[in-house]
């Protein structure tokens, strides 16, 4: 049975995402929501302890949260449980129109509600590119979230602009030439804010800017980030570098990470299925 319907694909064409209900089951959802909160050593029924840290920032590496909420975990069980769980491959599959994928390690996110007394998590959102759309032609790509609780409009979580893929390629030409190939000029576009259920997994179309919103609710936003992408033509040299991310408890290169190294001191490497290790790369899906 397909994951995604006729109507799924009618409406991704159209706008250039699509929701996966109940990609994982509520089991994991609640071993990734305790490990988020177990990870920021924070007391979820205190709201006064969501923003004990200083959020870090690029150049200030001062703790495990930035202001839009990314949380620096990249290789615990939970979060691997949710990359190697069958349906959530099975609907990346459907899009990449084959099975033979690799899974991101990225990170989660805790984005408390936006308060006038704790300024510096006055977070009113962003929406960016994560692809530089300065190129002849952007190669296609998807990204996606996992809703880890249930997410209302308000409450900090996901926001694009719906269709932007199917007019990018005129609305280029009347931009300048040195805009900004990370960050849209948004005048004339309309961001939209998705709500969702525990357990949705949206799927979006890298050429739709994108970002996550201004949490005026009084509940913290929790997910995680999973993307899949084809592991066709991928070299060894990134090839190690997951496996050894993976082996030590730590992020790949280039990410931002956590500067108490917790995962590396307390975890041990998430065990993987035959599926997990295949999305890793530890085996070829030859
Ligand atoms: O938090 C979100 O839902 C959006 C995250 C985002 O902008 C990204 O992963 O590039």
């Amino acid at each position: 049975m397909p994951v995604l319907s006729e109507r799924d694909w009618d409406f991704w064409r159209e706008n250039g995402y699509v929701v996966v209900r109940n990609a994982v089951p509520q089991e994991n959802l609640d071993a990734m929501v305790d490990t988020i909160w177990t990870f920021l050593d924070m007391d979820r029924d205190d709201p006064e302890d969501w923003y004990k840290y200083k959020p870090y920032a690029r150049g200030n590496p001062c703790s495990m949260i930035a202001a839009s909420g990314m949380v620096e975990i990249y290789q615990h069980q939970a979060l691997w449980d949710n990359r190697q769980y069958p349906r959530l491959h099975q609907a990346f599959s459907e899009i990449w129109g084959t099975e033979k994928l690799w899974v991101s390690l990225d990170r989660a996110n805790m984005k408390p509600p936006s308060r006038a007394d704790k300024p510096d998590w006055q977070n009113e959102g962003m929406i960016h590119w994560d692809a530089d759309t300065s190129v002849p032609k952007v190669p296609f790509g998807v990204q996606g979230v996992l809703y880890l609780t249930d997410t209302s409009e308000d409450q900090g979580g996901f926001q694009c602009v719906p269709g932007f893929h199917n007019i990018f390629e005129e609305w280029v030409k009347t931009q300048p030439e040195d805009r900004d190939p990370r960050r849209p000029n948004l005048d004339g576009l309309e961001v939209k804010s998705i709500p969702g259920k525990a357990g949705d997994l949206l799927i979006w179309h890298r050429l739709l800017a994108h970002g996550n919103g201004h949490n005026r609710s009084d509940r913290p936003r929790l997910a995680q980030y999973i993307t899949m992408s084809l592991a066709e033509g991928r070299g060894e040299a990134e090839r190690d570098e997951r496996i050894q991310a993976w082996r030590e408890c730590r992020p790949t290169p280039r990410w931002p990470g956590d500067p108490r190294d917790w995962e590396h001191k307390t975890q041990k490497p998430a065990k993987l299925t035959e599926l997990g290790e295949k999305l890793l790369g530890v085996t070829s899906w030859n």
